[in-house]
């Protein structure tokens, strides 16, 4: 059994060395030390040796056992120092390869709009302010003059929160809140988020507007068509004219529809040369509601002087800058998909 035992030895040792990959030499190590493996199937013969012979046997197996384990061990080594070798030479960096191109953001084509939008009017002394989009039925109604069962509030398709509280559908709180907390003279733009129960190629249901708002002594209508005729020029263009045609907003008195010479046909006069898919060859565009605030405001908000008036007026912001781009349809602002994003 001894020179069995030597013989198993011998070939193994010799077969080790010749050991290409870890797999090969993991079956290797199972073949001939596993339970089932060479030295273990010999060494089951043990029990028929006589007792003299089986420490001897016992010593001799253990020592070729040592040895075959201490040449596994070194080959391992030997072949994981190979495979580390050959990871690190497929996975070379080639550093004369172009970078990957990094994007930069642009602003949204609405964020720009407002901007746009503020810093011409701020031109005229206009400060910035904000309020909540999350408003009091009284504020976003009551206080501007619609009361409970005035048709105006059907018109602006109200998400209801519950509890006297509505997703506010215009702007227009936030004169209120400003007239309430501070006194005349005041000249603001409120900017923001506002919210109407809408879904079309114009209309969405969330949807920004920017409020303008000055109060003072002696403001007169003739300010108001100054002041948006100076915006018209200034985001369309210094060709451009407005046209202020009657309208009803309830809390203005005389109200306005505000239009602008149609920019992709028609200059000074307002007459389109068409054909025109914006203007539908009229050659005017209508951008903007306004008017001199109503006295009811005034009342609401505390300002007890009868010489006080003011005008204010409410942009569509979606509006301005479809106009701006040519963006037909006013879905894609709010998709975020980039290759529309990109184009600002
Ligand atoms: C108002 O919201 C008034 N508060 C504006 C105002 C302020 C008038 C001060 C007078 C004085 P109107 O509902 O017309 O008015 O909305 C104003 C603008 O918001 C519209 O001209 C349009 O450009 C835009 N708009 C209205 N509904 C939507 C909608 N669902 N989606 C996108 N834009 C809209």
């Amino acid at each position: 059994m001894i020179e069995e035992l030597k013989q198993i030895g011998c070939e193994s040792l010799e077969a080790i060395s010749e050991l290409e990959s870890l797999e090969s030499l993991e079956q290797f190590r199972v073949s001939v030390l596993g339970k089932k493996g060479k030295l273990s199937t010999l060494l089951k013969g043990m029990g028929k040796l006589s007792a003299e012979e089986r420490p001897k046997v016992g010593q001799v197996a253990n020592e070729w056992k040592n040895k075959i384990e201490a040449a596994l061990g070194a080959h391992k080594e030997k072949l994981e120092v190979a495979a580390l070798e050959q990871k690190i030479l497929n996975e070379k960096i080639d550093v004369t390869l172009p970078s990957l191109k990094s994007y930069t953001g642009t602003l949204h084509p609405l964020t720009q709009a407002t901007r746009q939008i503020v810093q011409s009017l701020s031109r005229l002394g206009f400060d910035v302010t904000t309020g909540p989009e999350i408003e009091t039925e009284y504020l976003n109604f009551d206080s501007v003059n619609i009361p409970e069962t005035h048709p105006a509030r059907e018109m602006q398709d109200t998400f209801f929160m519950g509890e006297g509280v509505v997703l506010r559908t215009h702007t227009s709180p936030v004169q209120m809140r400003t007239m309430r907390s501070q006194s005349f003279p005041l000249r603001i733009l409120c900017p923001g988020a506002v919210y109407r129960a809408d879904n079309d190629a114009t209309h969405s249901p969330f949807f920004h507007q920017i409020e303008g708002l000055w109060v003072d002594h002696g403001i007169r209508m003739s300010d108001l068509k100054g002041t948006l005729l100076f915006f018209a020029k200034e985001t369309f263009g210094s060709e451009t004219e407005i046209r202020l045609r009657p309208s009803f907003f309830p809390f203005v008195e005389p109200g306005v529809e505000v239009d602008v010479t149609c920019p992709f046909c028609a200059s000074g006069s307002g007459k389109g040369k068409g054909p025109c898919k914006v203007c539908k060859d009229t050659g005017w565009i209508e951008i903007l509601g306004a008017g001199m605030v109503h006295p009811e405001l005034f009342k609401h908000a505390g300002y007890d002087d009868p010489k006080i008036s003011g005008f204010a007026f409410g942009i569509g912001i979606e509006r301005i800058s479809m106009l701006l781009n040519g963006i037909p349809d006013l879905r894609l602002f709010y998709r975020g998909d980039v290759r529309f994003l990109n184009q600002f």
